[in-house]
């Protein structure tokens, strides 16, 4: 691996904010490819914490400052992941569900769909079908964007996609849903309309469902 990459991924992984913050633009002037930067040092990272968390190595405060030394290095990214001044291709409510606090991932999906040219609206973490469905209505909103990192908040996608049908606005507005626990299988199952795996593949099906409903 790239010394840098190395040094960035140790960083997240000791939850070294400050170290993260220096190197991550100095990767970034070395000519290192943001996209690189963010896969092989960043969300590596974190999935190197989940796996000391399930080995029981890491505990809730070490995954939290490593949730920090992560955020710090993708406010430095996202102006090079994203592209500016494109134009709005769609209005996207986005947020993870009630009662999961998980919001890196969320957060990288909406960066990427706004680099892709949608207007979003985030809600945020720990959000209620109440909340989504008064977003939803108080605005002309295309996509709601559904997140999940727990197998027990999981079910809360459904309870908001159900709770939308009972307000009416089910037929209005595409929903894509995503998280590590998800599979498209499951997507199908709570009746969402598209499934992605990952902040790019989010981009690539949300502007799919929207090419499809638009004819
Ligand atoms: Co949590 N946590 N956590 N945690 N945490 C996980 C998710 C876990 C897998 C760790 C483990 O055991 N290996 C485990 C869940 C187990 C399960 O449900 N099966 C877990 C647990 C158990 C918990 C607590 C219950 C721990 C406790 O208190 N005992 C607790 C729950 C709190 C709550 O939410 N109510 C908890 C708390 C936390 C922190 C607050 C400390 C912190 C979150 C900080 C924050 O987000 N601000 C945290 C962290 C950091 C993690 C891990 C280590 C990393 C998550 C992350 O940021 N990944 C995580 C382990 C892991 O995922 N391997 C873990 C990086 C991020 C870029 O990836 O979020 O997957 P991800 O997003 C990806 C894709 O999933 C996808 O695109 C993103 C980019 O490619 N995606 C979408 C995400 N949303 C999408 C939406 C889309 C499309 C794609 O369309 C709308």
């Amino acid at each position: 691996m790239e010394p840098l990459i190395n040094e960035i991924f140790r960083n997240i992984l000791d939850g070294q904010h400050k170290v993260v913050e220096a190197k991550v633009p100095e990767a970034l002037d070395s000519g290192i490819d943001p996209k690189v930067i963010l896969d092989e040092g960043m969300i590596a990272a974190m999935a190197e914490v989940g796996r000391l968390f399930e080995a029981g190595e890491y505990f809730v405060p070490e995954m939290l400052i490593a949730a920090r030394a992560m955020k710090t290095g993708l406010a430095i990214l996202k102006p090079h992941l994203i592209h500016a001044n494109v134009k709005s291709t769609g209005k996207v409510v986005i947020g993870t569900v009630q009662g999961d606090l998980h919001d890196i991932g969320k957060n990288l999906v909406g960066m990427m769909l706004e680099g892709a040219g949608f207007e979003i609206m985030d809600l945020g973490t720990d959000v209620s079908p109440e909340k989504f469905i008064e977003a939803v209505k108080s605005a002309e909103v295309d996509i709601l964007a559904l997140s999940a990192l727990l197998t027990t908040t999981m079910p809360n996608m459904k309870a908001t996609i159900e709770a939308l049908k009972q307000a009416g606005s089910r037929d209005q507005i595409k929903v894509i849903v995503g998280g590590a626990p998800l599979t498209e299988q499951y997507a199908r199952q709570v009746g969402a309309d598209g499934y992605a795996p990952d902040a790019s593949r989010a981009v690539t099906m949300a502007k799919s469902l929207l090419a499809a409903s638009r004819g």
